[in-house]
Protein backbone atom coordinates (compact mmCIF):
# COMPACT_ATOMS: atom_id res chain seq x y z
CA UNK A 1 0.00 0.00 0.00
CA UNK A 2 1.70 3.22 -1.18
CA UNK A 3 1.93 6.33 1.97
CA UNK A 4 0.04 9.06 1.55
CA UNK A 5 2.86 11.31 3.33
CA UNK A 6 5.65 12.78 2.19
CA UNK A 7 8.46 12.80 5.07
CA UNK A 8 11.75 14.75 5.23
CA UNK A 9 14.85 14.84 7.40
CA UNK A 10 18.31 16.03 7.64
CA UNK A 11 19.86 12.87 7.36
CA UNK A 12 23.38 13.69 7.62
CA UNK A 13 25.60 14.04 11.21
CA UNK A 14 25.43 16.70 13.65
CA UNK A 15 25.70 20.52 12.97
CA UNK A 16 27.67 22.31 11.75
CA UNK A 17 29.11 20.07 9.22
CA UNK A 18 30.64 21.16 5.91
CA UNK A 19 27.86 19.53 4.03
CA UNK A 20 24.32 18.47 5.12
CA UNK A 21 21.83 15.90 3.58
CA UNK A 22 18.22 16.72 3.37
CA UNK A 23 16.67 13.73 2.43
CA UNK A 24 12.72 13.79 0.98
CA UNK A 25 10.61 10.69 0.27
CA UNK A 26 6.88 10.62 -0.78
CA UNK A 27 4.26 11.18 -3.25
CA UNK A 28 5.20 14.73 -3.01
CA UNK A 29 8.89 14.92 -3.54
CA UNK A 30 8.09 16.68 -6.90
CA UNK A 31 6.34 19.25 -5.92
CA UNK A 32 8.88 19.80 -2.89
CA UNK A 33 11.30 20.47 -5.47
CA UNK A 34 9.80 22.48 -7.84
CA UNK A 35 9.10 24.59 -5.08
CA UNK A 36 11.89 25.13 -2.88
CA UNK A 37 14.46 24.73 -6.23
CA UNK A 38 12.50 25.06 -9.41
CA UNK A 39 12.21 22.69 -12.62
CA UNK A 40 12.28 18.95 -11.73
CA UNK A 41 16.25 18.15 -12.55
CA UNK A 42 17.52 15.75 -14.47
CA UNK A 43 16.86 12.40 -12.26
CA UNK A 44 19.94 10.88 -10.53
CA UNK A 45 22.71 13.02 -11.58
CA UNK A 46 23.50 16.43 -9.12
CA UNK A 47 22.48 19.57 -10.20
CA UNK A 48 23.56 22.41 -8.93
CA UNK A 49 20.58 25.09 -7.69
CA UNK A 50 19.55 27.62 -5.39
CA UNK A 51 17.14 26.88 -3.00
CA UNK A 52 14.43 29.48 -2.23
CA UNK A 53 11.71 30.62 -0.33
CA UNK A 54 8.24 30.14 -1.56
CA UNK A 55 8.48 34.18 -1.73
CA UNK A 56 12.02 33.73 -4.02
CA UNK A 57 13.66 34.20 -1.53
CA UNK A 58 17.03 32.37 -1.82
CA UNK A 59 17.67 30.31 1.16
CA UNK A 60 21.07 28.20 0.14
CA UNK A 61 22.38 26.99 -3.31
CA UNK A 62 23.25 22.93 -3.30
CA UNK A 63 23.10 20.04 -5.02
CA UNK A 64 19.72 18.74 -5.82
CA UNK A 65 19.78 14.75 -6.67
CA UNK A 66 16.22 13.42 -7.42
CA UNK A 67 15.49 9.90 -7.58
CA UNK A 68 12.00 8.82 -9.32
CA UNK A 69 10.40 5.57 -7.73
CA UNK A 70 10.42 2.91 -7.06
CA UNK A 71 14.58 2.69 -8.03
CA UNK A 72 15.17 4.54 -5.16
CA UNK A 73 16.22 3.96 -1.70
CA UNK A 74 12.55 3.76 -0.01
CA UNK A 75 10.93 2.45 -3.15
CA UNK A 76 9.14 5.96 -3.63
CA UNK A 77 10.03 9.15 -5.17
CA UNK A 78 12.86 10.55 -3.47
CA UNK A 79 15.26 13.40 -3.19
CA UNK A 80 18.60 14.63 -1.64
CA UNK A 81 19.70 17.86 -1.09
CA UNK A 82 22.96 18.74 -0.03
CA UNK A 83 23.22 22.12 1.42
CA UNK A 84 25.71 23.52 3.43
CA UNK A 85 25.41 22.28 7.01
CA UNK A 86 25.32 25.14 8.85
CA UNK A 87 22.66 25.40 11.61
CA UNK A 88 20.55 27.96 10.34
CA UNK A 89 20.36 27.18 6.76
CA UNK A 90 19.48 23.34 7.50
CA UNK A 91 16.71 25.13 10.12
CA UNK A 92 15.46 27.66 7.51
CA UNK A 93 15.45 24.39 4.77
CA UNK A 94 13.56 22.40 7.13
CA UNK A 95 11.05 25.39 7.70
CA UNK A 96 10.31 25.83 4.18
CA UNK A 97 9.82 21.70 3.91
CA UNK A 98 7.37 21.92 6.35
CA UNK A 99 5.10 24.49 4.82
CA UNK A 100 4.40 22.28 1.68
CA UNK A 101 1.37 20.27 1.64
CA UNK A 102 1.33 16.70 2.26
CA UNK A 103 5.44 17.03 4.23
CA UNK A 104 6.07 16.23 7.38
CA UNK A 105 9.15 15.68 9.21
CA UNK A 106 10.12 11.88 9.17
CA UNK A 107 10.23 9.45 12.48
CA UNK A 108 12.98 7.33 13.53
CA UNK A 109 13.82 4.87 10.86
CA UNK A 110 10.68 6.03 8.42
CA UNK A 111 13.01 6.03 5.77
CA UNK A 112 13.96 2.44 6.21
CA UNK A 113 10.73 1.43 7.04
CA UNK A 114 9.61 2.33 3.92
CA UNK A 115 12.36 0.62 2.06
CA UNK A 116 10.98 -2.61 3.82
CA UNK A 117 7.31 -2.23 3.13
CA UNK A 118 7.97 -1.39 -0.37
CA UNK A 119 10.38 -4.96 -0.58
CA UNK A 120 13.53 -2.81 -1.24
CA UNK A 121 15.00 -4.64 2.39
CA UNK A 122 14.48 -7.09 3.95
CA UNK A 123 14.86 -7.46 7.67
CA UNK A 124 18.36 -8.49 7.88
CA UNK A 125 19.46 -6.17 5.52
CA UNK A 126 17.41 -3.48 7.81
CA UNK A 127 19.15 -4.69 10.88
CA UNK A 128 22.67 -4.93 9.24
CA UNK A 129 22.28 -1.12 8.01
CA UNK A 130 21.72 -0.07 11.38
CA UNK A 131 24.53 -1.79 12.70
CA UNK A 132 26.66 -0.32 9.66
CA UNK A 133 25.33 3.20 10.83
CA UNK A 134 27.16 1.97 14.97
CA UNK A 135 29.91 -0.22 14.06
CA UNK A 136 32.88 0.99 15.60
CA UNK A 137 35.27 -1.38 14.47
CA UNK A 138 36.31 -3.17 11.39
CA UNK A 139 34.81 -6.54 12.38
CA UNK A 140 31.73 -4.84 13.42
CA UNK A 141 31.56 -2.83 9.78
CA UNK A 142 32.27 -6.16 8.32
CA UNK A 143 30.03 -8.28 9.80
CA UNK A 144 26.91 -5.47 9.16
CA UNK A 145 28.28 -5.25 5.80
CA UNK A 146 27.19 -8.74 4.99
CA UNK A 147 24.07 -8.30 6.35
CA UNK A 148 22.93 -5.25 4.85
CA UNK A 149 24.33 -6.16 1.39
CA UNK A 150 21.90 -8.92 0.70
CA UNK A 151 24.56 -12.11 1.68
CA UNK A 152 23.05 -13.45 4.71
CA UNK A 153 19.42 -12.82 3.06
CA UNK A 154 21.04 -14.87 0.06
CA UNK A 155 21.97 -17.66 2.32
CA UNK A 156 18.23 -18.19 4.22
CA UNK A 157 16.62 -17.58 1.11
CA UNK A 158 18.94 -20.33 -0.69
CA UNK A 159 17.80 -22.82 2.35
CA UNK A 160 14.34 -21.50 1.82
CA UNK A 161 14.49 -22.74 -1.38
CA UNK A 162 15.56 -26.26 -0.87
CA UNK A 163 12.68 -26.90 1.56
CA UNK A 164 10.29 -25.45 -0.64
CA UNK A 165 12.06 -28.06 -3.78
CA UNK A 166 11.93 -30.78 -1.08
CA UNK A 167 8.19 -30.30 -0.53
CA UNK A 168 7.44 -30.09 -3.97
CA UNK A 169 8.87 -33.33 -4.58
CA UNK A 170 7.49 -35.06 -1.48
CA UNK A 171 4.15 -33.69 -2.69
CA UNK A 172 4.31 -35.16 -6.74
CA UNK A 173 5.00 -38.32 -5.21
CA UNK A 174 2.37 -38.25 -3.05
CA UNK A 175 0.09 -36.94 -5.74
CA UNK A 176 1.30 -38.24 -8.99
CA UNK A 177 2.67 -41.17 -7.56
CA UNK A 178 1.18 -43.43 -10.91
CA UNK A 179 2.40 -40.92 -13.44
CA UNK A 180 5.16 -42.26 -15.66
CA UNK A 181 7.37 -38.63 -15.48
CA UNK A 182 7.68 -38.53 -11.92
CA UNK A 183 11.31 -40.47 -11.20
CA UNK A 184 10.58 -43.15 -8.46
CA UNK A 185 11.54 -42.43 -5.16
CA UNK A 186 12.45 -39.08 -5.38
CA UNK A 187 12.54 -39.09 -1.69
CA UNK A 188 15.60 -40.55 -1.56
CA UNK A 189 17.54 -37.75 -2.64
CA UNK A 190 15.48 -35.33 -0.56
CA UNK A 191 15.78 -36.95 2.57
CA UNK A 192 19.77 -36.78 1.83
CA UNK A 193 19.80 -33.27 1.22
CA UNK A 194 17.42 -32.08 4.29
CA UNK A 195 19.76 -33.76 6.38
CA UNK A 196 22.71 -31.75 4.88
CA UNK A 197 20.78 -28.69 4.84
CA UNK A 198 20.57 -29.15 9.12
CA UNK A 199 23.96 -29.51 8.96
CA UNK A 200 24.36 -26.86 7.24
CA UNK A 201 21.94 -24.31 9.94
CA UNK A 202 23.74 -25.77 13.10
CA UNK A 203 26.83 -25.01 11.79
CA UNK A 204 25.42 -21.71 10.92
CA UNK A 205 23.98 -21.39 14.74
CA UNK A 206 27.28 -22.35 16.03
CA UNK A 207 28.70 -19.14 14.65
CA UNK A 208 26.35 -16.95 16.85
CA UNK A 209 29.00 -16.59 19.71
CA UNK A 210 31.42 -15.31 17.76
CA UNK A 211 29.14 -12.71 16.29
CA UNK A 212 28.08 -11.42 19.86
CA UNK A 213 31.77 -10.84 20.32
CA UNK A 214 32.17 -9.12 17.54
CA UNK A 215 29.02 -7.21 18.01
CA UNK A 216 29.14 -6.68 21.73
CA UNK A 217 32.84 -6.82 22.39
CA UNK A 218 34.56 -9.13 24.17
CA UNK A 219 34.53 -8.86 27.71
CA UNK A 220 37.25 -8.49 29.64
CA UNK A 221 37.51 -8.18 33.76
CA UNK A 222 40.04 -6.86 36.00
CA UNK A 223 40.23 -8.50 39.37
CA UNK A 224 42.38 -9.37 42.56
CA UNK A 225 42.44 -7.75 45.76
CA UNK A 226 42.71 -4.27 46.57
CA UNK A 227 45.75 -1.87 46.02
CA UNK A 228 47.06 -4.16 42.88
CA UNK A 229 47.05 -1.82 40.56
CA UNK A 230 43.77 -2.32 38.55
CA UNK A 231 42.13 0.93 38.10
CA UNK A 232 45.86 1.84 37.11
CA UNK A 233 46.14 -1.08 34.78
CA UNK A 234 42.84 -0.09 33.18
CA UNK A 235 44.00 3.80 32.65
CA UNK A 236 46.97 2.65 31.09
CA UNK A 237 45.37 0.50 28.40
CA UNK A 238 42.54 3.42 27.85
CA UNK A 239 45.39 5.92 27.84
CA UNK A 240 43.45 8.35 29.83
CA UNK A 241 42.36 8.82 33.33
CA UNK A 242 39.67 7.06 33.94
CA UNK A 243 39.51 5.47 37.01
CA UNK A 244 40.60 6.93 40.30
CA UNK A 245 43.94 5.62 41.09
CA UNK A 246 44.82 6.12 44.95
CA UNK A 247 47.63 4.10 47.69
CA UNK A 248 44.29 3.51 49.95
CA UNK A 249 43.19 -0.15 49.42
CA UNK A 250 39.28 -0.02 48.95
CA UNK A 251 39.22 2.92 46.39
CA UNK A 252 36.94 1.51 43.49
CA UNK A 253 33.55 0.75 44.40
CA UNK A 254 31.74 0.97 41.10
CA UNK A 255 32.25 -0.80 37.94
CA UNK A 256 34.23 1.09 35.61
CA UNK A 257 34.40 0.31 31.86
CA UNK A 258 36.00 1.44 29.02
CA UNK A 259 35.54 0.91 25.18
CA UNK A 260 38.63 -0.50 23.31
CA UNK A 261 39.57 -1.40 19.84
CA UNK A 262 42.09 -4.50 19.42
CA UNK A 263 43.18 -6.10 16.15
CA UNK A 264 40.01 -4.72 14.50
CA UNK A 265 37.47 -6.22 17.57
CA UNK A 266 35.84 -4.33 19.68
CA UNK A 267 37.23 -4.69 23.84
CA UNK A 268 35.05 -3.70 26.50
CA UNK A 269 37.48 -3.45 29.76
CA UNK A 270 35.50 -3.57 33.06
CA UNK A 271 37.69 -2.23 36.10
CA UNK A 272 36.21 -3.56 39.62
CA UNK A 273 36.50 -3.37 43.44
CA UNK A 274 38.83 -5.13 44.80
CA UNK A 275 38.15 -8.62 46.16
CA UNK A 276 38.79 -8.70 50.33
CA UNK A 277 36.08 -9.57 53.10
CA UNK A 278 35.13 -6.19 55.03
CA UNK A 279 32.22 -4.64 56.79
CA UNK A 280 32.64 -1.22 55.29
CA UNK A 281 29.22 -0.66 53.35
CA UNK A 282 30.03 0.65 50.06
CA UNK A 283 32.74 -1.40 49.66
CA UNK A 284 30.63 -4.40 50.22
CA UNK A 285 28.17 -3.27 47.34
CA UNK A 286 30.90 -2.85 45.54
CA UNK A 287 32.77 -6.40 45.56
CA UNK A 288 29.41 -7.49 45.07
CA UNK A 289 29.24 -5.91 41.92
CA UNK A 290 32.73 -7.02 41.07
CA UNK A 291 31.78 -10.57 41.78
CA UNK A 292 28.55 -10.35 39.67
CA UNK A 293 30.74 -8.56 36.53
CA UNK A 294 33.53 -11.32 36.58
CA UNK A 295 30.40 -14.03 36.18
CA UNK A 296 29.62 -12.58 32.83
CA UNK A 297 33.30 -12.70 32.03
CA UNK A 298 34.28 -13.76 28.80
CA UNK A 299 38.19 -13.04 29.97
CA UNK A 300 39.87 -12.25 33.48
CA UNK A 301 43.11 -10.28 34.16
CA UNK A 302 43.60 -11.63 37.59
CA UNK A 303 46.24 -9.00 39.57
CA UNK A 304 48.65 -9.26 42.36
CA UNK A 305 51.58 -7.35 43.13
CA UNK A 306 52.46 -10.09 45.67
CA UNK A 307 52.99 -13.75 44.07
CA UNK A 308 52.23 -15.01 47.63
CA UNK A 309 48.24 -13.05 47.27
CA UNK A 310 46.64 -13.94 43.95
CA UNK A 311 43.40 -14.26 44.43
CA UNK A 312 41.92 -17.21 42.95
CA UNK A 313 38.64 -17.61 45.22
CA UNK A 314 35.33 -18.94 44.08
CA UNK A 315 34.37 -15.43 42.36
CA UNK A 316 35.53 -16.47 39.17
CA UNK A 317 33.12 -18.88 37.07
CA UNK A 318 35.48 -22.03 36.19
CA UNK A 319 34.81 -22.15 32.47
CA UNK A 320 36.04 -18.38 32.33
CA UNK A 321 39.74 -18.32 30.86
CA UNK A 322 42.17 -16.22 33.02
CA UNK A 323 45.65 -14.61 32.61
CA UNK A 324 47.60 -14.12 35.85
CA UNK A 325 49.16 -10.68 35.96
CA UNK A 326 51.79 -9.52 38.04
CA UNK A 327 51.96 -5.80 39.00
CA UNK A 328 54.31 -3.14 40.01
CA UNK A 329 57.48 -5.31 38.61
CA UNK A 330 59.47 -1.86 39.03
CA UNK A 331 59.66 -2.19 42.78
CA UNK A 332 62.55 -4.03 44.44
CA UNK A 333 61.13 -5.03 47.44
CA UNK A 334 59.55 -7.48 45.62
CA UNK A 335 60.77 -11.00 43.95
CA UNK A 336 58.94 -12.80 41.13
CA UNK A 337 59.55 -16.40 39.59
CA UNK A 338 58.62 -16.71 35.80
CA UNK A 339 55.76 -19.66 37.26
CA UNK A 340 53.88 -17.35 39.43
CA UNK A 341 52.32 -15.20 37.08
CA UNK A 342 52.07 -15.32 32.72
CA UNK A 343 52.34 -11.69 32.50
CA UNK A 344 54.46 -9.27 34.66
CA UNK A 345 54.00 -5.69 34.30
CA UNK A 346 54.25 -2.13 35.34
CA UNK A 347 52.34 0.79 34.79
CA UNK A 348 54.67 2.86 36.01
CA UNK A 349 57.03 1.97 33.86
CA UNK A 350 55.14 0.49 30.88
CA UNK A 351 56.93 -2.57 30.94
CA UNK A 352 55.11 -5.79 29.84
CA UNK A 353 51.95 -3.96 28.56
CA UNK A 354 52.44 -4.63 25.00
CA UNK A 355 53.19 -8.49 26.13
CA UNK A 356 49.93 -8.14 27.72
CA UNK A 357 47.90 -6.88 24.53
CA UNK A 358 49.42 -9.45 22.89
CA UNK A 359 48.00 -11.75 25.57
CA UNK A 360 44.87 -10.69 25.10
CA UNK A 361 45.26 -10.44 21.29
CA UNK A 362 45.11 -14.37 21.53
CA UNK A 363 41.92 -14.50 23.17
CA UNK A 364 40.30 -13.00 20.25
CA UNK A 365 38.36 -14.97 17.74
CA UNK A 366 40.66 -16.59 15.03
CA UNK A 367 39.06 -15.68 11.70
CA UNK A 368 42.32 -16.45 9.30
CA UNK A 369 41.36 -17.07 6.33
CA UNK A 370 37.34 -15.97 6.76
CA UNK A 371 36.34 -13.74 3.87
CA UNK A 372 33.00 -13.75 4.62
CA UNK A 373 31.42 -12.74 8.13
CA UNK A 374 28.56 -15.43 7.25
CA UNK A 375 26.80 -15.58 11.18
CA UNK A 376 23.84 -14.99 12.80
CA UNK A 377 23.95 -11.79 14.24
CA UNK A 378 21.06 -11.21 16.56
CA UNK A 379 19.02 -12.99 19.17
CA UNK A 380 15.92 -13.07 16.74
CA UNK A 381 17.90 -15.04 13.74
CA UNK A 382 19.30 -17.59 16.33
CA UNK A 383 15.52 -18.35 17.74
CA UNK A 384 14.51 -19.38 14.09
CA UNK A 385 17.27 -21.07 13.13
CA UNK A 386 16.79 -23.30 15.71
CA UNK A 387 13.11 -23.62 14.95
CA UNK A 388 13.96 -24.55 11.47
CA UNK A 389 16.63 -26.99 12.64
CA UNK A 390 14.58 -28.68 15.01
CA UNK A 391 11.32 -29.12 12.38
CA UNK A 392 14.15 -30.26 9.99
CA UNK A 393 14.86 -32.86 12.63
CA UNK A 394 11.48 -33.80 13.46
CA UNK A 395 10.76 -34.06 9.94
CA UNK A 396 13.80 -36.57 9.35
CA UNK A 397 12.18 -38.45 12.15
CA UNK A 398 8.97 -38.91 11.45
CA UNK A 399 9.04 -41.51 8.61
CA UNK A 400 7.08 -43.84 9.96
CA UNK A 401 4.24 -41.13 10.10
CA UNK A 402 4.19 -40.50 6.64
CA UNK A 403 5.30 -38.34 4.00
CA UNK A 404 2.43 -35.51 4.68
CA UNK A 405 3.43 -35.12 7.93
CA UNK A 406 6.88 -34.89 7.00
CA UNK A 407 6.21 -32.13 4.41
CA UNK A 408 4.14 -30.22 7.23
CA UNK A 409 7.60 -29.82 8.96
CA UNK A 410 9.36 -28.81 6.19
CA UNK A 411 7.60 -25.83 5.42
CA UNK A 412 7.02 -25.39 9.18
CA UNK A 413 10.89 -25.09 8.65
CA UNK A 414 10.34 -22.58 5.72
CA UNK A 415 8.30 -20.25 7.74
CA UNK A 416 10.84 -19.32 10.69
CA UNK A 417 13.82 -19.30 7.89
CA UNK A 418 11.37 -16.53 6.03
CA UNK A 419 10.54 -14.92 9.35
CA UNK A 420 14.74 -13.96 9.48
CA UNK A 421 13.91 -12.23 6.36
CA UNK A 422 11.08 -11.13 6.97
CA UNK A 423 9.89 -12.58 3.71
CA UNK A 424 7.53 -15.92 4.71
CA UNK A 425 7.02 -18.34 1.54
CA UNK A 426 4.12 -18.35 -0.27
CA UNK A 427 5.56 -19.58 -3.75
CA UNK A 428 3.00 -22.06 -4.83
CA UNK A 429 4.57 -25.84 -4.75
CA UNK A 430 2.86 -26.71 -7.83
CA UNK A 431 4.55 -24.00 -10.18
CA UNK A 432 7.46 -25.90 -8.51
CA UNK A 433 6.78 -29.37 -9.64
CA UNK A 434 5.40 -28.43 -13.38
CA UNK A 435 8.74 -26.38 -13.83
CA UNK A 436 10.51 -29.65 -12.83
CA UNK A 437 8.76 -32.75 -14.46
CA UNK A 438 5.99 -32.00 -17.23
CA UNK A 439 3.27 -33.45 -15.78
CA UNK A 440 -0.05 -31.79 -16.75
CA UNK A 441 1.47 -32.39 -20.34
N1 LIG B 1 55.39 1.32 41.81
C1 LIG B 1 54.24 1.12 41.20
N2 LIG B 1 53.09 1.50 41.80
C2 LIG B 1 51.92 1.27 41.16
C3 LIG B 1 51.88 0.64 39.87
N3 LIG B 1 50.58 0.53 39.50
C4 LIG B 1 49.86 1.07 40.50
N4 LIG B 1 50.66 1.52 41.51
C5 LIG B 1 50.23 2.17 42.76
O1 LIG B 1 49.45 1.26 43.52
C6 LIG B 1 48.43 1.94 44.22
C7 LIG B 1 47.08 1.30 43.93
O2 LIG B 1 46.77 1.42 42.54
P1 LIG B 1 45.32 1.26 41.99
O3 LIG B 1 45.42 1.23 40.51
O4 LIG B 1 44.43 2.27 42.62
O5 LIG B 1 44.95 -0.17 42.57
P2 LIG B 1 43.54 -0.91 42.53
O6 LIG B 1 43.81 -2.35 42.34
O7 LIG B 1 42.65 -0.27 41.54
O8 LIG B 1 43.01 -0.66 44.01
P3 LIG B 1 41.49 -0.71 44.54
O9 LIG B 1 40.65 0.12 43.65
O10 LIG B 1 41.60 -0.14 45.89
O11 LIG B 1 41.08 -2.14 44.56
C8 LIG B 1 48.52 3.38 43.79
O12 LIG B 1 49.21 4.12 44.75
C9 LIG B 1 49.32 3.33 42.49
O13 LIG B 1 50.03 4.51 42.24
C10 LIG B 1 53.12 0.28 39.25
O14 LIG B 1 53.17 -0.27 38.16
N5 LIG B 1 54.25 0.53 39.97
MG1 LIG C 1 40.86 0.58 41.73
Amino acid sequence: MPFTDTIYALSSGALPAGVAVIRISGPATTEAITRLCGPLPRARSATLRTIRTRNGEPLDSGLVLYFPGPASFTGEDCCELQVHGGRAVVHAILEELAGVDGLRHAEAGEFSRRAFQNGKMDLVEVEGLADLIVAETEMQRRLALEHSGGGQSALYEGWARRLTHARAMIEAELDFADEDDVPGSVSASVWKDMAKLRGEIEEHIGQAGLAEIIRDGLKIVIAGEPNAGKSSLLNALAKRDVAIVTEIAGTTRDIISVDLSLAGFSVKLFDTAGLRETDEVVEREGIRRARETIGRADLVLLLSDNPARFFTGEAIPENVPIIKVATKIDRDDVSWLPSDADIFLSTKTGAGVADLLEALGSYLPDLAGKTSLSMPSRKRHVDCLRQASAALERSLSAEALGLDIQAEQLRVAGDALGRITGRVDVENLLDVIFSEFCIGK
